[in-house]
């Protein structure tokens, strides 16, 4: 599968934009409330779009994943997620490999796309998202 973002939790995105506009060059392509997962997050690609973006997730409130990583880990790389074409098709094989993802089906997530999550025990520490295609939850 191939990346599709890398995700980076933050306390406050308005706070880190800067360098990754200024310093890097990149420039914002989309931002969204993703109430369902508690946070606010920010794509910020290449201008030419020639690769992976980063997304940068700032929690909406206390309560969520990404609240919970910023107490116990601290701002930092959250986690890294592949395109997956039929994302069903991809967690019923995870399944049957012994490394069932976190969510039994599909949820909507950020841009509108369908993705489920993979435990970081799986993958030496890393959390892992599934992004599927479109919205097919
Ligand atoms: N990457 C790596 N390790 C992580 C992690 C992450 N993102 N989040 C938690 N962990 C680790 C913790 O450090 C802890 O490790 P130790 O046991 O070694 O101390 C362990 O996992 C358990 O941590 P926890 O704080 O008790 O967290 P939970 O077990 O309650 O939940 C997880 C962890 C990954 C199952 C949960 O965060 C989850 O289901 N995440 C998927 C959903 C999500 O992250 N949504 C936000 C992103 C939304 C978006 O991209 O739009």
């Amino acid at each position: 599968m191939k990346l599709d973002h890398v995700g980076i939790a933050v306390e406050s995105i308005d706070a880190v934009l800067g360098f990754y506009e200024w310093s890097l060059g990149l420039v914002v392509s989309h931002r969204e409330d993703v109430a369902a997962q508690g946070v606010r997050v920010a794509f910020l690609k290449d201008p030419a779009d020639s690769g992976a973006p980063i997304e940068l997730l700032e929690p909406l409130g206390g309560e969520g994943a990404v609240a919970k990583f910023l107490k116990s880990r601290g701002a930092g790389m959250h986690h890294l997620a592949f395109k997956a074409a039929d994302i069903s098709k991809e967690m019923k094989r995870l399944e049957a490999a012994g490394r069932p993802p976190l969510d039994r089906a599909p949820r909507l997530g950020a841009r509108g796309h369908a993705v489920c999550f993979l435990h970081p025990k799986h993958a030496g520490g890393v959390l892992v998202e599934l992004v599927g295609s479109g919205d097919d939850s």
